[in-house]
């Protein structure tokens, strides 16, 4: 029997192959006569014995070559063997003879030694099919057949299976050989990795001849054009493809067409192949990578530079994928990376001056304003010839911050608006890559937030190509606390992205998985990951001593040659280069850097702009910086949006809409009709007239199509198909720009960074992110620190970002109710000492220009559509951080007149109080305050009756600070007290903003001795109490310090409306009820009528009488005239500030 045993590294056996030979021999006997158990012609079937409890133990896996042995020797000569064997073999278990004379009691024949590995487990499929072939289902007894042959074959194709699914476990992926495969040499002499982890049951079968051939299944294409191979290729070639210098992870990938594609790309004979050529230019690449961080550490051994030692392969993979790329028609590739090997990205794949990278390490001056980025941060982009695709290609490297990962959604965002820009839909022309390192891209949780966009319509990026540069160490940490998944980037499974880890040594190995990973990208528009596992040969900078924390792994680097060396020697070995290539190739690149170095020694000065990553060049050219465009748009625009905005979809659209929703668009109509807007209303005029204006407008967060509070509804849903929507702000102009309104994933981190990104690719767009309360956006801190807040002061940067942040305090407890205005204020970065020039007739813009962002908590709708309009009449981009409280989006007294929005309008960083600007004297208090509270405060004063008294001012933009205003208010009311009112905690809001600009306002005024004074809430730690009678004795505490106690006659004269009003309702219940009742009726006729329709259309359907009404014709009264359709029962008047009416209202509605 030829027989081959693969102990330790596959021993495969078939431990049912004896078990089914034994229960198919009880039942079949004349045909297991026949039967040859193995494919060995000597080998014949034993005849089945009588069934025993010993028999199917004795016939377990590790027995059943040593009793094919006896069975040899048994039919040669009986007597060879042990009497029991003997009885065994001729059927009489119980004892060699039959005669009861016969005592001999049977005894258990001897048994083979014990295998190293014992335990072993059946395929089910085996034990289903032949364990009880005499089942309840009758099954019929299978053909004869020789079952071993299938075994094997079967077992042949679930190693293939084990080897795609599991081999990248055992694969040799570690350079320095601490993660080290565990495999061992067979008796083949072949060194097989592939361990019982990898291929589980199969790890100890037997089988009889490696040299057997076998039938590929079509699930594999190691064979090429072969449909058979000799077992022993078999493992060898799975061994290599999927145990070597590469892990492919792709088998979570349910797409049968992808997982084939990777196949070919790895299984093939010969897949993976360089020409001379192409192995040089690796090696020019790496000399390149290794040359430059060499170079730095030569001139400047104690700087910081994150170097990349030890991933040195990392430039030649990514310049691959940039050639490739670009050959496939890529024209722009958005990299987005942290600190390691930032520099040598910079130097060798965007090709950066290498002297401006070097001016960076002198310590030199800025010339230009704003605080600039360590070096390893800062971006950059760069237009440039790829000379071996002959194309062009735009290279940005999105600046970063510390925060490791937070660029991701930003790249993404940019990436997105670049795509949308060039009329990209595919991803074709525009490539995101994203580089992380091993600890963060499993560590950071805006990494998975930022992969869940990846397959989101408005958010794809049609694949994005992600490189970790695992140098499996993190700072200081090694994998084995900084994770508990096996792999760094588990995290991309949940995206069935295909992970290619691979040996950092092995740059043939390297670059072939880049190319599988660009044409992949290009390919299926999908995310892919390449895991460059190498080592990192310093300290986590330069300065750091890494034997502190990783002795070790030290100890080894120290002893390993860079990966640069190493690949010479193997091309000066294959006669692909001489040494003396090699020699001049390093020659060649340590005198760029030398050149490069003499260069940036004559640099006196940098510039913090010649490290932009977004230039608008064109938008900044020739443009007058303090020039702003007018907001107000012609009653015409306004009508027109109005008219359409507040239609369901027209009539050929055949589209179902909610009645709740045609009750909501009639009210809006009565609105337009009446020439008044609510905020619904002011926001859809804003992004109707940007678009008229070719400015294109995003909308995206959570929930943002309908509105969290429902008041927006721009995505009309149709109530019996399915994904069929009407947005009637995308059908406003037939030439007009894109609106997209768009809800996201319920991430605020990676979709705002997202939204920030598609702010900074084109400055003619309106980007705004709307959080679902405002308080969630401090799961987005990290964004709104890092790149809004001070994205232009470190990286020179614009972008109009908006933020709608719903924001006030309605009892609906703590985190619902502030969008955290304080936090924003806080990063503000005028100074409260300083009173700016006021009388600079260009005061305004050069505020807005000079300040971080602008902040605003607005009161109206109309200044809602100027805010938003303004941000593109600016000539320069600025983040908007607007409040909005969630009650004024339906309070009747929110509401702007058409006049508010016109030519002459503008936006109103103050609004002054209209009712006692013409008799300040009477005034004795002066009320500044921000937001809904101005609604409280009127109301109040109203109930007081201290109208005449008291003067309430809005301030709406909060910062920069509108000094001048301000200051015009405290001239007209010279003798007021003045007072701060805020219905945030006294340690929130903007009161620690404004009162340190008041009091500069009022130290500026002459002759002033005031200073204002905070009403409020107490100061707390959460933003608002969740208890409603807590909450309404904390507001009638603050009303009462602002107004008094109210004075009976107050009260009776409250009363009095209180009454009137309940009578009001009351009729109006009643006429209510009685028009209800009325429409009752009505409908019950039309029913009525509709049903004698029907019947007399049934009974005449062959034959329809003239003047049967068409269908979907109004019904028409007993004239015969077509009736009229019911007018809503709305009426709405023009207001452009709160009537005592109105606030009667109010007072009942509390
Ligand atoms: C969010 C965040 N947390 C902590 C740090 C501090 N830090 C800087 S680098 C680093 C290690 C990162 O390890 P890894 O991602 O593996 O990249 P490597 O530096 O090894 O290339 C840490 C913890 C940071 N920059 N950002």
């Amino acid at each position: 029997m030829n027989q081959c045993r693969l102990r330790n590294t596959m021993l495969f056996r078939i431990p049912f192959r004896a078990l089914v030979a034994l229960k198919w021999m009880r039942h079949n006997k004349s045909w297991l006569q026949s039967r040859q158990l193995r494919t060995d012609s000597s080998c014949k079937a034993p005849k089945a014995p009588a069934k025993s409890k010993d028999a199917d133990s004795l016939l377990n896996g590790s027995n059943a070559n040593y009793i094919d042995g006896l069975y040899s020797r048994w039919k040669a000569n009986p007597k060879s063997v042990d009497p029991s064997w003997d009885a065994y073999f001729s059927g009489n278990p119980r004892g060699a003879s039959t005669k009861s004379s016969d005592k001999r009691k049977y005894r258990r024949p001897p048994m083979a030694p014990s295998p190293a590995i014992t335990t072993r487990t059946e395929l089910p499929s085996r034990n289903i099919s032949t364990t009880n072939p005499v089942s309840t289902t009758a099954a019929a007894p299978p053909p004869a057949m020789d079952w071993n042959y299938i075994d094997d074959h079967l077992t042949v194709q679930a190693i293939i299976r084990a080897y795609q699914t599991r081999g990248h476990l055992a694969a040799d992926l570690d350079p320095l050989g601490i993660v080290q495969a565990l495999g061992t040499t067979s008796v083949d002499g072949a060194r097989r990795n592939a361990t019982e982890s990898v291929l589980r049951q199969h790890y100890t079968y037997v089988f009889n001849n490696l040299n057997a051939t076998f039938k590929l299944p079509s699930s594999t294409m190691i064979g090429g054009s072969e449909q058979f191979l000799p077992l022993k290729q078999i493992l060898d070639r799975l061994e290599r493809i999927y145990c070597g210098h590469i892990g492919v992870e792709y088998m979570q990938i349910t797409s049968l067409n992808k997982t084939n594609w990777i196949r070919e790309r790895f299984e093939k004979p010969d897949a993976i192949q360089f020409s001379p050529d192409e192995k040089k230019l690796i090696l020019e690449r790496l000399t390149r990578s290794t040359g430059f961080e060499n170079f730095l550490a030569k001139k400047f051994s104690s700087e910081k530079r994150f170097g990349l030692e030890g991933c040195d392969i990392m430039i030649p993979i990514l310049k691959e994928i940039i050639d490739r790329s670009t050959s496939l028609g890529v024209e722009s590739v958005m990299i987005g990376m942290a600190h390691r090997g930032r520099l040598n990205v910079l130097a060798n794949i965007c090709r950066k001056p290498i002297a401006d990278i070097l001016g960076q390490f002198h310590g030199l001056k800025a010339t230009d304003s704003g605080s600039g980025d360590v070096k390893y941060h800062l971006g950059m982009y760069m237009e440039r010839l790829n000379r071996l695709t002959n194309r062009n290609v735009r290279i940005t490297v999105v600046a970063n911050p510390s925060h490791l990962e937070h660029v991701n959604p930003v790249v993404l965002g940019k990436a997105r608006a670049e795509m949308y820009q060039r009329g990209d839909t595919t991803g074709s022309k525009v490539l995101p890559i994203i580089i992380h390192g091993d600890a963060s891209f499993c560590g950071q949780g805006v990494v998975y937030e930022s992969l869940h966009l990846s397959d989101l319509p408005n958010y794809t990026t049609h694949g994005t190509i992600h490189v970790v540069s695992n140098n499996q160490v993190g700072f200081t940490t090694d994998p084995r606390f900084s994770r508990s998944s096996r792999y760094c980037t588990d995290v991309a499974r949940v995206v069935n992205a295909p992970i290619f880890h691979v040996n950092s040594d092995d740059p043939e190995a390297c670059i072939h998985c880049a190319r599988v990973s660009t044409d992949y990208r290009a390919t299926f528009h999908k995310d892919v990951v390449i895991d460059i596992v190498g080592y990192r040969r310093n300290g986590h900078n330069e300065a750091d001593e890494p034997m502190f924390t990783q002795p070790l792994m030290y100890q080894r680097i120290s002893k390993l040659k860079t990966c640069m060396v190493l690949y010479s020697e193997k091309l000066i070995k294959e006669g692909v280069i001489t040494a003396a290539d090699y020699k001049a190739m390093i020659a060649k690149y340590d005198k760029i850097c030398e050149d490069a170095w003499e260069e940036s020694k004559k640099m006196s000065t940098i510039k913090y702009s010649s490290w932009i990553d977004s230039p608008w060049s064109a938008f900044f050219q020739g443009r007058d910086r303090l020039k702003m465009c007018p907001t107000g748009v012609s009653l015409e625009t306004l009508k027109k949006i109005g008219e359409i905005y507040s239609s369901p979809p027209p009539k050929e659209h055949k589209f179902k809409v909610h009645k709740g929703i045609l009750r909501i668009l009639a009210l809006r109509r009565k609105l337009v009709e009446s020439k008044l807007a609510d905020w619904s209303l002011g926001e859809a005029f804003a992004f109707g007239s940007l678009v008229k204006d070719g400015i294109h407008v995003r909308l995206s967060g959570q929930d943002v199509e309908r509105g969290t509070f429902s008041h927006r509804h721009h995505v009309l849903h149709h109530q019996s198909r399915d994904k069929v929507h009407y947005n009637s702000i995308e059908h406003l102009y037939p030439d007009q720009a894109d609106y997209k309104v768009s809800n996201s994933s319920l991430s605020e981190c990676a979709v705002l960074g997202f939204e920030h990104g598609y702010s900074m690719a084109n400055p003619h767009s309106v980007v705004i992110w709307e959080g679902q309360f405002g308080d969630f956006c401090n799961t987005a801190q990290c964004i709104i620190d890092t790149f809004i807040a001070s994205g232009e002061t470190k990286w020179v940067r614009q972008s109009g970002m908006v933020m709608l942040l719903p924001h006030s305090l309605e009892g609906m407890g703590p985190e619902h109710s502030s969008g955290r205005i304080e936090r924003f204020l806080q990063m503000s970065d005028d100074d409260p000492d300083v009173f700016p020039d006021t009388c600079d007739c260009d005061f305004v813009a050069r505020q807005l220009m000079e300040i971080n962002w602008i902040v605003t908590n607005l009161s109206t709708p109309a200044n809602l559509f100027h805010a938003l309009r303004r941000q593109v009449a600016m000539a320069f981009r600025k983040p908007l951080i607007n409040f909005s409280p969630k009650s004024l989006l339906r309070h009747p007294l929110a509401r702007s007149p058409f006049r508010d929005f016109n030519e002459c309008s503008e936006f109103k960083r103050l609004i002054p109080d209209s009712k006692t600007a013409n008799k300040p004297d009477c005034v004795n208090k002066l009320i500044f305050c921000s937001g809904k509270v101005y609604y409280d405060l009127f109301k109040e004063r109203e109930d007081h009756e201290q109208d005449e008294t008291v003067a309430i001012v809005r301030i709406e933009q909060l910062c920069p600070f509108p000094y001048d205003l301000v200051m015009k208010e405290l001239e007209l009311y010279q003798s007021a007290e003045l007072l701060w009112v805020q219905e945030e905690h006294k340690n929130q809001g903007a009161w620690s903003y404004v009162q340190p600009r008041f009091d500069t306002a009022l130290i500026k005024k002459e002759n002033e001795t005031r200073c204002i004074s905070y009403v409020g809430r107490l100061p707390n730690s959460a933003p608002a109490t969740g208890n409603k009678v807590q909450f309404m004795t904390e507001y009638k505490a603050f009303m009462t310090d602002v107004y008094g106690e109210m004075t009976e006659g107050n009260k009776q004269r409250l009363e009095r409306i209180v009454k009137e009003q309940q009578a009001k309702a009351k009729a109006a219940t009643k006429a209510g009820k009685e028009a209800l009742d009325a429409a009752k009726k009505r409908a019950e006729h039309s029913i009525k009528e509709s049903k004698a329709a029907k019947a007399s259309e049934a009974a005449d359907k062959n034959a329809p009488a003239a003047g049967t009404p068409a269908k979907g014709a109004p019904p028409k009264g007993t004239d015969g005239k077509p009736k009229e359709p019911k007018k809503n029962n709305v009426k709405i008047t023009e207001r452009t500030e709160p009537t005592r009416s109105s606030l009667s209202q109010l007072t009942l509605l509390r």
